[in-house]
């Protein structure tokens, strides 16, 4: 049994979707997929080691997923591993190959698009935007010729089924990331998908509209010449929202970090916290993912990162070290 382990944002469902659509690579004939919500990314240790045979790795921090992979490794499960997230120490073994690259300005389906010598650049463009690669996304649609209309499609695709991987839990997704990605399938060329009527990226844009003009409305926390935090409601919208309004902000003010705060709903004895997620200014993508790993339950990339459940009392220590931090 092989396995697919992607992450259910646009960078992870793309990756794999580069990877199943391919004539060069091999295909296994029995697939399990494993995914969820974007947040959701110690996914490894849901691989059965016992039925598993090889597993494709996309898209999730090796850090993170470290004990997993060691399992899985010992029990001679062949892995590919594709990511740009922090990796810790790699384990070294002959069963193991992997495509791993923390520079801030790649993605995983970026690395798989140079593994696969460009057979889905289409695919691959939509990613990179949908990851908020701007600057990358933009010199690989200029290298292969495409028109600033294309562009523009493309990068609507990437923003709306990246969008479709925020929310708490799989309830709060319009589609589960592995349905998505079944439906997406059916075209190796997504100019096909957004041309066609009544089409998954029709559904996907009508609701990010509507969940986009419902996040204007958002509460500011704090706000000065190197930060800006907002608040958003605990509701299935807006933890949907959370993230690419959060690449709006980013784009809006390229020289300030931005962070997009939502309540959690308070648990059984415990006091208010917050689910964050946290971008550091676009003209300088560094700190984020230190700054969030200073606090309980952060982590994440230098350029992007989050805190799942910051304690509302560390919330102005945070504010004051992420100010400090980009001032
Ligand atoms: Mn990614």
């Amino acid at each position: 049994m092989h396995y697919d382990v992607f992450n259910g944002d646009a960078d992870g469902i793309i990756a794999l979707l580069q990877l199943r659509l391919s004539k060069k690579e091999a295909q296994p004939s029995e697939v399990t997929l494993i995914t969820g919500v974007k947040r959701d990314i110690s996914l490894l240790k849901q691989v059965d080691a016992n039925l598993a045979t090889s597993a494709t790795v996309l898209d999730i921090s090796l850090e993170k997923n470290n004990d997993a992979l060691v399992q899985l490794l010992e029990k001679e499960v062949n892995i590919f591993y594709v990511d740009h997230h922090r990796t810790g120490d790699i384990p070294q073994s002959k069963r193991l190959v992997s495509l791993l690259d923390t520079d801030a300005n790649t993605c995983t389906s970026l690395l798989v698009n140079n593994h696969l010598s460009g057979e889905f650049v289409t695919w691959a463009i939509a990613a990179a935007f949908g990851d908020n690669m701007q600057t990358s996304a933009e010199a690989l649609a200029k290298q292969y010729h495409f028109t600033s209309a294309q562009q523009s499609l493309l990068k609507e695709l990437g923003v709306y089924i990246n969008y479709n991987g925020y929310g708490r839990s799989v309830d709060d997704l319009h589609f589960h990331p592995a349905d998505l990605f079944k439906k997406l399938l059916n075209y190796s060329d997504p100019f096909e998908l957004i041309n066609e009527p009544d089409s998954v990226f029709l559904q996907l844009k009508d609701a990010y509209l509507a969940d986009m003009n419902k996040a204007k409305t958002a509460k500011v926390l704090t706000e000065n010449a190197s930060f800006k935090a907002v608040q958003l409601a605990d509701e299935p919208w807006a933890r949907r929202v959370s993230g690419v309004f959060g690449n709006d902000l980013a784009n809006a003010s390229p020289n300030k970090a931005h962070a997009v705060l939502t309540l959690n709903e308070s648990t059984l004895n415990a006091g208010n916290s917050y689910t964050v997620s946290l971008r550091a200014p676009l003209s300088n993508k560094q700190g984020a993912g230190e700054l969030c790993a200073s606090f309980p339950t952060g982590g994440g990339r230098a350029a992007a990162a989050g805190i799942n459940d910051l304690p509302q009392e560390m919330l102005s220590d945070f504010f004051d070290s992420v100010s400090k931090y980009y001032a």
